[in-house]
């Protein structure tokens, strides 16, 4: 039996999770999570922007590895494309900016200019969003931090390095910077020169399983760990470790949907989607464990519920979403996909707004509201999961619901009506599991992709949804709200 602690820092909350593995004879193999610790990441609205406490993250990652107690190595995810500028002496510069930030609002257009759209995704796989870290880097250009700075890391790579004093930059994160070939899993050295990104700012790359260091002698008394304790780069992207938890069998053919604050659905392949097609769609590649291709779409997410429920006064889920299984299925519906939903605030008052601009009836309760959500949400999962299986040509007979949403019966039930498919839910903690299992591997606990799968299958409670209801209910809902 070995233990392992896995950071997972999210949009909202960071987590310590102690992950237990054993392995051995068929049938005694074990994989139990507890939460150490968890704690509020709380952005900061400065006047100049939106920002990240970044060492607010990092004294709740100390405060959950002393709670963690002891463990043979440590891994580090948490969301992607945000980063810590570090100057020549290896200090942060400033508070790392937060992807939801209006910075990049208009960059994107000054960089086609320089490389057209569809040339920097032929070259990069990466869908447009605002916040690549390529844009966020074009944005920065200028400004006193950047100007100092001498290192880029990325934020897993950040932690890692405040743990340790070792910088690296982790190739799953790496490749949301839209900085990778993705058919190289190297970086794109053409697309950096040609827009000006200096590439010596990163770390070298590094991959999952490769050692990060140990820790620090501060930083061992400060959590009480005594001994040189590993820190092992694990799929350090949340997605990428999540998608390495995706409990399907061999062989399988499937979809995922890595629900959070994002849904982020689509396939793995074993080699990226750079057509026009695909680009046209808004599909990305980014790089899971083993030389995968994680080709998704980002959905907004459970991020729209999550924002309702602040301007509620964060009242209780359960009774909301048992009311909201009571409301007429499919009243109105807006598209999950819209970036006008990405900026925080009045967020029930944007989806009233949205299902009013397309004629649809306005939703007023937060049961109404709520319901009108998870419909949207299952509705974007079924373009999501179709686009994907047409754009890569690779049909799929099952979707596998994994991360925080799978706790949330209605929208599984509605994600299987919605794809007409069966929708297996769980694990909820697929980062941590991912992030685990890579630790467990690196330390010759288990093999390759497909038995670190067997493993969670054969130890999580999963449940599983098959479709029923009308399709064409919902091929007429889709009808409703404009496509992008
Ligand atoms: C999910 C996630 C998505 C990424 C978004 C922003 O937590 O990592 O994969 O697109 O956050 O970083």
């Amino acid at each position: 039996m070995r233990s392992y602690a896995a950071v997972d820092l999210g949009a909202s909350s960071g987590r310590v999770i102690v992950g237990r593995v054993a392995t051995g004879r068929a049938g005694d193999a074990s994989l139990d999570l507890t939460e150490a610790h968890r704690f509020p990441n709380r952005p900061v609205r400065l006047a100049e922007g939106l920002r990240w406490d970044a060492l607010g993250l990092y004294a709740g990652v100390v405060a959950g590895l002393r709670a963690a107690g002891p463990v043979d190595s440590i891994g580090i995810d948490s969301w992607a494309v945000d980063y810590g500028l570090l100057d020549a002496d290896g200090a942060l510069l400033g508070n790392p900016v937060h992807y939801r930030d209006g910075r990049t609002e208009g960059v994107a257009a000054r960089v086609w200019e320089r490389m057209p759209a569809a040339e920097l995704y032929a070259a990069t796989g990466l869908q447009y969003a605002p916040f690549n870290t390529l844009y966020q880097l074009v944005a920065a250009r200028g400004t006193v931090p950047f100007t100092a700075a001498r290192r880029l890391l990325l934020i897993p790579d950040l932690i890692a390095y405040w743990l340790t004093g070792r910088q690296g930059t982790e190739l799953t994160n790496a490749s949301t910077t839209q900085l990778i070939d993705p058919r190289t899993g190297d970086w794109a050295r053409d697309v950096a020169g040609r827009l000006g990104i200096d590439l010596s700012l990163f770390a070298p790359l590094r991959r999952p399983g490769d050692p990060a260091g140990t820790l620090l002698p501060h930083v061992r008394e400060e959590t009480g760990l005594a001994g040189p304790v590993p820190v092992t780069t694990v799929g350090s992207h949340d997605t990428a470790s999540a998608v390495a938890a995706v409990p399907a069998a061999d062989g399988e053919r499937f979809a995922y949907i890595c629900t959070g604050t994002w849904s982020l659905a689509g396939l793995e392949l074993d080699a990226p989607v750079l057509t026009e097609a695909s680009r046209a769609a808004n599909f990305t590649n980014e790089l899971g464990l083993d030389g995968t291709v994680r080709y998704l779409r980002n959905i907004m997410g459970l991020w729209l519920l999550q924002e309702c429920l602040r301007d509620w006064g964060s009242p209780d889920l359960a009774p909301l979403l048992r009311e909201a299984a009571g409301v007429p299925p499919l009243r109105s519906v807006v598209d999950a996909g819209d970036p006008g939903f990405l900026a925080p605030g009045r967020m029930p008052r944007r989806v009233a707004d949205a299902c009013r601009a397309t004629g649809q009836p306005v939703p007023s309760t937060p049961a109404e509201v709520t319901r009108c959500i998870l419909d949207s949400l299952a509705l974007a999962h079924r373009r999501a999961v179709e686009d994907a299986q047409r754009l890569a040509d690779h049909p799929v007979d099952a979707v596998h619901v994994v991360g925080g949403g799978a706790r949330n019966a209605l929208l599984c039930r509605l994600t299987a009506d919605a794809c007409g498919l069966p929708v297996v839910a769980g694990p909820a903690e697929a980062a941590a599991l991912g992030n685990v299992l890579v630790q467990a591997r690196a330390g010759g606990l288990v093999g390759d992709l497909a038995s670190m799968r067997r493993l969670v299958a054969g130890t999580q409670p999963l449940k599983r949804y098959e479709p029923t209801g009308d399709r064409a209910a919902w091929d007429a809902a889709a009808c409703r709200i404009t496509r992008r």
